[in-house]
């Protein structure tokens, strides 16, 4: 049988990091199937072109997977393939949330087959072989013998074959100077952001959050090996085709038990397995001094960090009062003592926020080492005790927000201002925070270091701009580029002069050693 995995287009971002869960159910479908993989970020597709497509690749089966704020596109796009006549199957944190919504049992309208609750990896098999059988159940859901759920354990997780995957969509150099770039300094051909996960499960449970409820608070970890491994084998393949890779270790809390992270950390350096990444560590966990050393000497360069607000009532309000606004600055200086950088997000429209909180909170961030900023508003999503907690006071503006998703807005009211001002306030944030004006400062703050950190932040200022001001095509980026204009002509003079300088001392150099080997 032919499968399909497909996630919908999120409608807001270009694709910058394909999705786990694609590649974790390819490596675990059983082997005599084929499994194509496609990815609406970087191959838009609309229903037309899902329905051509399953039916002129002989697709036997189609796996959905999609967010909350995809499921409506995730929805269309299922209807257009059972239209085809091919079954769908879909899992993921929404449709866990809401099976009866997928099989249509609450609205009549029915978008899939089957519906995979909660963690798919022992499941998945089972839904192929009776998919293949034409005797798909309506439900699969991870449970024991006996009936119990059962958590996955990552302790046997498959190898992904990275070496060998087709992994052309999620290259993010244009093709036009992969070529070229692939000589620059030890290549940049291509450039792939890759999701590795080394542990699943974090137990805070946060108001607002699906993860407590959806993996559990038992925490579960891969074996050191084989994360390292996959390290490796990603590195080797970057190498092999002069490019560079970067991971984001997608754990909800990749230091949630820090003796365990310290010994992955020691096992990456010893095995040189370093590749530079990313991961996702609550500010509470980076007190921890050892911890942040071994994360600079793993390849860890940025962490991203749910601050939420700087106002600790907020902060208790959504169950998160183990974050101390008080801290941020120490944690940050922390990190970037080991030039490790923040992406430091915040929500908006919180019960204690009043009109200004963007204003205060960005003069807060002013006084940290330069990041990523980012703004969001306070949502409630299916099935998280924030939901449950605004249906009963009856302040749920859009119940089913996800049936129309529009980007940055709330829906329900916040208690101590508006909706259009709650609104007001995140774009102010962007605003202030991705100017031409901001951008220039924060790379203006990395000029007592080596260039290579003025490129990192200028690159990734203008990228991160993007998930609120749209830049999807090309023109919407020569604007980007003309409003800065002037800080990219800076960098670019800057490599210039780099570079002259690199080879004026590699000429004595390389007149030296013709001498001698003459
Ligand atoms: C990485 C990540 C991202 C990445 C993007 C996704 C990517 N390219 O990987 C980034 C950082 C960009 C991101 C952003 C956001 N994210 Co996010 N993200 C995650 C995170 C941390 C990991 C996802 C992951 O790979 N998990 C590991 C895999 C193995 O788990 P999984 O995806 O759930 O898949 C398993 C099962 O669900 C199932 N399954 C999944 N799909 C399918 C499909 C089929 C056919 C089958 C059979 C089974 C199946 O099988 C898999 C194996 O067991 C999750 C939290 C989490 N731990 O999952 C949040 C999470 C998915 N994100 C969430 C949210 C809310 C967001 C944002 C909206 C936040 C915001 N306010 O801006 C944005 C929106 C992004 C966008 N523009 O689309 C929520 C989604 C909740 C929901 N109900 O939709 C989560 C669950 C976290 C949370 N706080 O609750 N995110
Ligand atoms: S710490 Fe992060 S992952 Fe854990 S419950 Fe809170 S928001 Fe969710």
């Amino acid at each position: 049988m032919k499968i399909l995995l497909y996630s919908p287009d999120n409608g807001v971002t270009k694709n910058f990091m394909p999705h786990l869960w694609m590649f974790l159910l390819q490596s675990l479908t059983p082997p005599g199937h084929e499994v194509v993989l496609i990815d609406g970020n970087a191959q838009p597709m609309d229903e037309a072109g899902i329905a051509q497509y399953v039916r002129e690749n002989k697709i036997g089966l189609v796996g959905i997977g999609a967010m909350t704020r995809m499921i409506a596109k995730a929805y269309r796009m299922a209807d257009a393939v059972r239209a085809a006549g091919v079954p769908v199957v879909m899992g993921g944190p929404h449709v866990t949330e809401m099976p009866d919504e997928a099989l249509g049992r609450t609205t009549g309208r029915r978008h899939a087959d089957a519906v995979a609750l909660g963690e798919a990896d022992e499941t998945w098999p089972k839904i192929v072989a009776d998919a293949a059988r034409g005797q798909l159940k309506e439900t699969y859901a991870p449970v024991d013998e006996f009936g119990q759920e059962r958590k996955p354990s990552l302790q046997d997780y498959p190898a992904i074959p990275w070496n060998s995957l087709d992994l052309t969509q999620f290259n993010v150099v244009p093709k036009a100077v992969g070529p070229m770039l692939k000589r620059f300094r030890d290549g940049w051909g291509t450039f792939r952001i890759i999701p590795v996960e080394s542990g699943r499960g974090c137990p805070y449970g946060c108001e607002f959050c699906t993860v407590t409820g959806f993996f559990g608070d038992s925490i579960r970890f891969r074996t050191n090996k084989s994360v390292v491994d996959e390290l490796l084998l990603l590195k080797a393949r970057a190498k092999s085709e002069g490019g560079q890779i970067a991971v984001f270790f997608i754990d909800d809390n990749f230091a949630i038990n820090p003796k365990r992270t310290k010994s992955l950390l020691r096992d990456i350096i010893a095995a040189n397995a370093q590749v530079h990444w990313v991961a996702q560590i609550s500010a509470n966990l980076l007190r921890d001094e050892e911890l942040v050393d071994l994360i600079a000497a793993a390849g860890g360069k940025w962490i991203f960090i749910g601050m939420e607000s700087i106002d600790p009532t907020n902060l208790a309000d959504v169950n998160k009062g183990f974050n101390k606004p008080g801290e941020y600055a120490a944690v940050l200086q922390r990190l970037a003592d080991r030039n490790v950088f923040a992406i430091t997000s915040f929500m908006f429209g919180m019960d204690n926020d009043t009109v200004g909180v963007a204003e205060r909170t960005l003069q807060q961030i002013r006084t940290w080492p330069a990041g990523l900023p980012i703004f969001g508003l306070i949502t409630p999503l299916p099935s998280t005790p924030l939901y449950a907690r605004l249906e009963a006071a009856g302040r749920l503006t859009r119940p089913k927000h996800w049936e129309e998703f529009i980007p940055f807005a709330m829906a329900h009211t916040p208690l101590k201002m508006s909706i259009a001002e709650a609104h007001a306030e995140v774009k102010y944030g962007w605003a202030q925070s991705y100017s031409p004006e901001a951008i220039a400062q924060a790379v203006r703050s990395f000029s007592h270091k080596p260039l290579a950190y003025r490129i990192n932040i200028l690159v990734s200022r203008l990228c991160f701009r993007g998930i609120y001001f749209p830049q999807m095509g090309p023109m919407a980026w020569v604007k980007v580029f003309y409003e800065n204009g002037q800080t990219i002509c800076d960098i670019v003079k800057e490599c210039f002069r780099d570079w002259l300088s690199g080879m004026c001392k590699q000429a004595p150099r390389s007149a030296t050693m013709g001498t001698s080997g003459d």
